[in-house]
């Protein structure tokens, strides 16, 4: 398949083993474009990626978070005894100018992975034990970066998941109507608006000093967690916006994705629904690693990520709906919306169940 790209030429640039024999378009991601390169069966394959510069103005800033981080949790896995490493840990491959990344003629940047082989990824978690595992990657990929050395890591998208901040745009955006479509989503202005305010507590509690900032992922949807053949979770990969946050950020974008019943973009809205023994199983995992690291007020005000998040996310599509798609990859017209709507009716899906989720997360604390 042809991307338009010379990706063997690309590929070229990188410190690889293997010779290009064949690419291929690969995943779901919604910012970058991402290539499987083959090398045939005696070397190994990898992952080509070129990334979204829009969205990341500082490439090289981001691509030194990302080895840092990749390095860490790689010498902490191999003290541990783990084996089978490159396929635990995500693989940077440099360039034949000892960098992380590739410029190329037009102004693109590119990276290069080693493929993981083996893996699944899925966008709809299908039992509880999937669910189960994946709360325990999140967990430990926290613990393992509580240490990591040297300066704070770069914002490479600043004010990420403040709310206060997404709001601000959304309402600008709103006033500016660029492409005509603020008379068509008025439902779901007014689901935003009323719960614009009540969102704004858990980044309230960050300011009075009550919840740390802590070292968080902050892409934690399901699909990001690749797991083995038999379903055990082998790495957390999309690292782009690792840097300092707070708990409920991964926590809440997680269950988003696992206690989710449809996809994200569901059209039929009567399939999206909150699966509560998803939820267990998560949370179940996600303490075991992390109960003895979390403070209180943390845990307190863990039943309120899964809303945040799935409300930011709403915002965030809607936001991109009304200003003319410009930030998300779509595959149909009306694909931020319809995300938008998805996202907002599971939002009301979790405020039903907030009893439950707090007697659950009491329960493994
Ligand atoms: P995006 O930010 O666009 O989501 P990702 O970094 O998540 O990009 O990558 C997109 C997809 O590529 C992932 O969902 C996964 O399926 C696949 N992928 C990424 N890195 C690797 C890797 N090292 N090995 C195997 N598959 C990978
Ligand atoms: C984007 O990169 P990807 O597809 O895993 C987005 C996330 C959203 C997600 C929604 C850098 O994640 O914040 O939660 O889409 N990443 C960025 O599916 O904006
Ligand atoms: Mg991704």
């Amino acid at each position: 398949m042809s991307s338009g790209n010379d990706l063997e030429n690309i590929f070229n640039r990188f410190n690889a083993e293997g010779p290009y024999l064949a690419e291929a378009a690969f995943g779901t991601g919604h910012i970058h474009d991402t290539y499987k390169i083959e090398t045939g069966t005696v070397y190994r394959d990898y992952i080509l990626q070129k990334l979204n510069n829009k969205i990341f103005s500082d490439i090289p800033g981001l691509q030194d978070n990302i080895f840092r981080v990749t390095a860490h949790i790689r010498e902490k896995l191999l003290k541990a005894g783990e084996r089978d490493i490159n396929r635990k840990c995500l693989t940077v491959i440099r360039t034949r100018e000892d960098k992380t990344w590739f410029l190329d003629n037009n102004g693109d940047y590119w990276r290069m992975y080693l493929f993981i082989p083996g893996h699944r990824t899925y966008d709809v978690v299908q039992n509880t034990g999937q669910a189960y595992e994946g709360g325990k990657a999140i967990g430990r990929f926290q613990s393992l970066l509580s240490d990591l050395p040297g300066p704070r890591l770069n914002e490479t998208i600043p004010f990420f998941h403040d709310i206060e901040k997404r709001l601000e745009t959304f309402h600008r955006v709103l006033k500016k109507d660029p492409v005509s479509r603020v008379e068509d989503v008025k439902d779901e202005i007014s689901f935003v608006l009323a719960r614009q305010e009540e969102m704004k507590t858990i980044l309230k509690l960050g300011r009075q000093g009550k919840i740390p900032l802590r070292i968080t992922h902050n892409d934690t949807k399901f699909n990001n967690i690749l797991l083995d053949k038999n379903d055990k979770a082998l790495c957390i990969i999309d690292l782009d916006t690792v840097m300092p946050g707070y708990v409920h950020y991964d926590f809440g974008d997680s269950i988003r994705t696992v206690a989710n019943t449809a996809t994200e973009d569901e059209k039929d809205l009567s399939r999206v629904n909150m699966n509560i023994e998803m939820f267990e199983s998560f949370t179940r995992g996600y303490l075991q690693q992390l109960k003895n690291v979390l403070n209180k007020t943390e845990i307190d005000y863990l039943v309120y990520a899964p809303s945040l998040m799935t409300f930011i996310m709403g915002l965030r599509f809607l936001t991109d709906y009304i200003s003319g798609d410009v930030y998300y990859k779509i595959h149909k017209p009306d694909h931020n919306i319809l995300r938008a709507r998805a996202q907002f009716r599971l939002v009301e899906c979790f405020e039903k169940q907030l009893d439950v989720m707090k007697s659950i997360i009491s329960r493994y604390y």
